[in-house]
């Protein structure tokens, strides 16, 4: 077993657990909510009338978190985590996207991050994780290029009624997950397909972060943190010789390079990957200095390593995937669990050389767990925390400045589209009941942090 003491990590760390709006919330039309991509790829048809999502679920309902903020913000509370990273749903805030804001929809954000001080929990708040209101995909989504201004208008609007108490923001989720899966492969919200919707968005996401950051900044009226989120991952070349190197360079700079170096003022890796030659076509003078941004923090999200498959075409773009190494351990959703791959991704950021702050601000899995005499005995994800946790305290003895640890993540929720099956949370949510229980894992944090480790369920 590996051992964890919270001393290691120093008094400074900030330890949390993660959640996202569309995931948890529910109420996905109440109080003048207006529809997201996602309320509408749930509830349409794939191609062929096939349903997109696992068992047709949908996040009309989820763990009702709207409704339940506060016990669920007790439970954060009562593992003795003291930071809450959630999102803002942009329709909830701006039914159309532009223009009039929802003030009941401020208002409850409002409520949440008020709940949060109350219980001595820092929110650290995601402007988009996923869920652009529906009316702006009509108007091309992610591929138009006014979605620059759309979106800085939005987080100026959200900064401007919550910056008074939030400090720490970040402007995007995952980029690459939202663009490659809803833009590239069709297989997410808003489910289009092909490479040049994906190169538009691409550029277009580079481009409002940078924005984004200059927007929550000026909005803000406290010292604050802005920064932004990444899905990095190790990739391991499938094959050997000359050709898998360019396969591996390849899948490098279309998995990890394409978000972080424009940020950096180091323009795009398109030199190594024929894909992103595709972006040239959207980008226009004057755009490097545009997307070049100097972020508070970086937001590192690390989940499993990907293979590249070997292509005997340099050049030729390679589809990344999952590995399925069965000497290793695997998770429900069958991703390998690597916590040696969270060394080398925060390895492979602090190489930059540019990172002044990073911050893990996602990282779990999933397991089968099940409620037997009122406990979850989650021991695999205890031990993947504890692994995690000890690749982060040796890159901080390294010298990498990582200086926090969000768990995806507080409850189990809507998984995108393999729905409510995969369980990720510290917490168990009975989807019949919205009863909450919390894992052992929620109760190793506790005892790690101090924390009650108890709190009573309205279910
Ligand atoms: O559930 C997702 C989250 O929305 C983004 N990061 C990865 C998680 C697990 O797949």
């Amino acid at each position: 077993m590996t051992e964890i003491d919270r001393a290691d990590f120093g008094k400074d760390f900030c330890w949390g657990v993660a959640t996202a709006a569309y995931q948890i919330e529910g109420a996905w039309d109440t109080d003048g909510k207006g529809p997201s991509v996602w309320d509408e790829f749930t509830h349409g048809r794939g191609p062929l009338g096939l349903p997109r999502i696992k068992d047709h679920a949908t996040g009309d309902v989820a763990t009702d978190s709207y409704h339940r903020y506060e016990e669920d913000i007790a439970l954060v509370a009562a593992m003795g985590f003291g930071a809450y990273r959630f999102s803002i749903s942009w329709p909830r805030v701006m039914p159309s996207g532009t223009g009039g804001v929802n003030a009941a929809g401020i208002d409850y954000y409002s409520r949440v991050v008020d709940a949060c001080l109350a219980a001595g929990v820092e929110p650290w708040v995601t402007l988009y994780h996923w869920d652009l209101p529906a009316a702006l995909e009509r108007r091309g989504g992610w591929t138009n290029r006014d979605i620059v201004g759309w979106y800085s208008d939005y987080v100026t609007a959200v900064v401007g009624a919550l910056g008074d108490r939030v400090r720490h923001w970040m402007v995007f989720n995952e980029p690459l997950s939202f663009t490659m899966l809803g833009y590239l492969l069709g297989a997410h919200a808003p489910g289009r397909f092909g490479p040049r919707a994906f190169c538009a968005a691409v550029h277009h996401v580079n481009l409002a972060t940078a924005e984004g950051t200059r927007a929550a900044r000026a909005a803000s009226s406290v010292d604050t943190s802005v920064g932004t989120t990444q899905y990095l991952t190790p990739v391991l070349a499938s094959g050997i010789g000359p050709l898998a190197d360019v396969a591996e360079r390849n899948a490098d700079a279309f998995l990890n390079r394409v978000f972080l170096e424009p940020n950096l003022g180091l323009g795009y890796p398109w030199d190594d990957c024929g894909l992103l030659r595709g972006i040239k076509r959207f980008h226009r003078p004057g755009d490097d200095e545009l997307a070049t941004i100097d972020l508070d923090f970086l937001g590192v999200q690390y989940y499993t390593r990907l293979r590249a498959p070997w292509l005997p075409v340099p050049g030729l773009w390679t589809v990344p995937h999952f590995g399925r190494d069965r000497s290793c351990e695997l998770t429900s959703l069958g991703w390998e669990v690597r916590p040696e791959g969270l060394g080398m991704v925060l390895d492979r950021v602090h190489t930059y050389g540019r990172y002044d702050r990073i911050v893990v601000t996602e990282g779990g899995a999933s397991f089968d767990d099940r409620v037997v005499h009122g406990r979850v005995t989650d021991n695999r994800r205890i031990s993947y925390f504890q692994r995690h946790l000890a690749e982060l305290r040796s890159a901080r003895d390294r010298g990498v400045p990582v200086d926090g640890y969000f768990c995806w993540s507080l409850l189990d929720n809507f998984e995108w589209t393999f729905g409510y099956r995969p369980r990720f949370g510290l917490v168990h949510v009975d989807y019949g009941t919205q009863k909450r229980t919390i894992k052992d894992s929620g109760r190793w944090f506790a005892n790690l942090l101090g924390g009650p480790g108890d709190v009573v369920s309205t279910g």
